[in-house]
């Protein structure tokens, strides 16, 4: 089958055809994994940079992620496990002023898919919901994800304001902007790039 329909469905924004390939892939075999990370995420990169090029606008970039997520939908029972043991808790949002999720739900299915007890806050979350969360839920690590320049600042106000709260957790972050470097200035505990290594760094974590 033709999988590249499906970086072209998600590029274009069209729902239904994103959604009727992924079912035909999945039927003839092809892992979530492949469909996500070979095909679907590629689609969301071209609509991100013809965005910034100027080609495409705000309309397309929702279109795009609406078609996204109707695949994902579909997607996330099968990343996660049968997994009985919980390896630890983990407290997850996007930061205050980024409404960006698609990311960061990705990486709380894997984490979850992988045995985490994830409790996933949304988006435009503030370092006090953040910080209310994981005392009230006694979290293990607390995770964050920006993907603008502009709120990624933000993730250093809510690691001092955890610490200075005194919660024993650790503190991993993600997401386009955010890079190792980055995260070691700002105090956190890990930087992951993608879902899959969120998963070990969170494994790591856990054992530190
Ligand atoms: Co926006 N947007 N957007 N957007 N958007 C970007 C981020 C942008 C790079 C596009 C561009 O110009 N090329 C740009 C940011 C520029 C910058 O800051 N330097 C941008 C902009 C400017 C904006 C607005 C300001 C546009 C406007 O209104 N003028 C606005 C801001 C709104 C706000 O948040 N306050 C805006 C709005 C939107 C939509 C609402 C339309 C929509 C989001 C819909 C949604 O999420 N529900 C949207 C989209 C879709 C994008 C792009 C095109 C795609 C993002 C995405 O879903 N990628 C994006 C361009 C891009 O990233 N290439 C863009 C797919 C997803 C699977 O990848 O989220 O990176 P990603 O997550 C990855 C990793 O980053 C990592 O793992 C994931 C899986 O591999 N990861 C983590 C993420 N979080 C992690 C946490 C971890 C670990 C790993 O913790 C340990």
């Amino acid at each position: 089958m033709e999988l590249a329909k499906l970086y072209e469905a998600i590029l274009n924004g069209r729902l239904e055809e994103a959604v009727a390939v992924t079912h035909e892939a999945l039927a003839a075999g092809i892992s979530p994994q492949t469909l996500i990370n070979d095909y679907m995420i590629k689609g969301m990169e071209e609509i991100g940079s013809r965005f910034e090029h100027g080609e495409v606008f705000v309309p397309n970039l929702l279109m795009s992620a609406r078609a996204m997520k109707g695949s994902l939908d579909i997607l996330k029972p099968l990343l996660k496990g049968e997994s009985s043991i919980t390896l630890g808790k983990i407290v997850i949002g996007t930061v205050k002023g980024d409404l960006h999720d698609i990311g960061k739900n990705l990486v709380a299915s894997m984490l979850e898919g992988c045995g985490f007890e994830v409790i996933n806050l949304g988006v435009d979350i503030s370092a006090d919901r953040f910080i209310e969360t994981a005392r009230n839920e006694k979290a293990d690590i607390i995770c964050m994800s920006a993907l603008l320049t502009t709120t990624m600042t933000y993730m250093k106000e809510i690691i001092d304001a955890v610490r200075n709260a005194g919660l024993d957790v650790k503190i991993m972050v993600g997401g386009a902007p955010v890079n190792e470097a980055f995260a070691r200035s700002i105090g956190a505990d890990g930087y992951s790039p993608n879902a899959n290594a969120a998963v070990l760094l969170a494994k790591s974590l856990i054992k530190a």
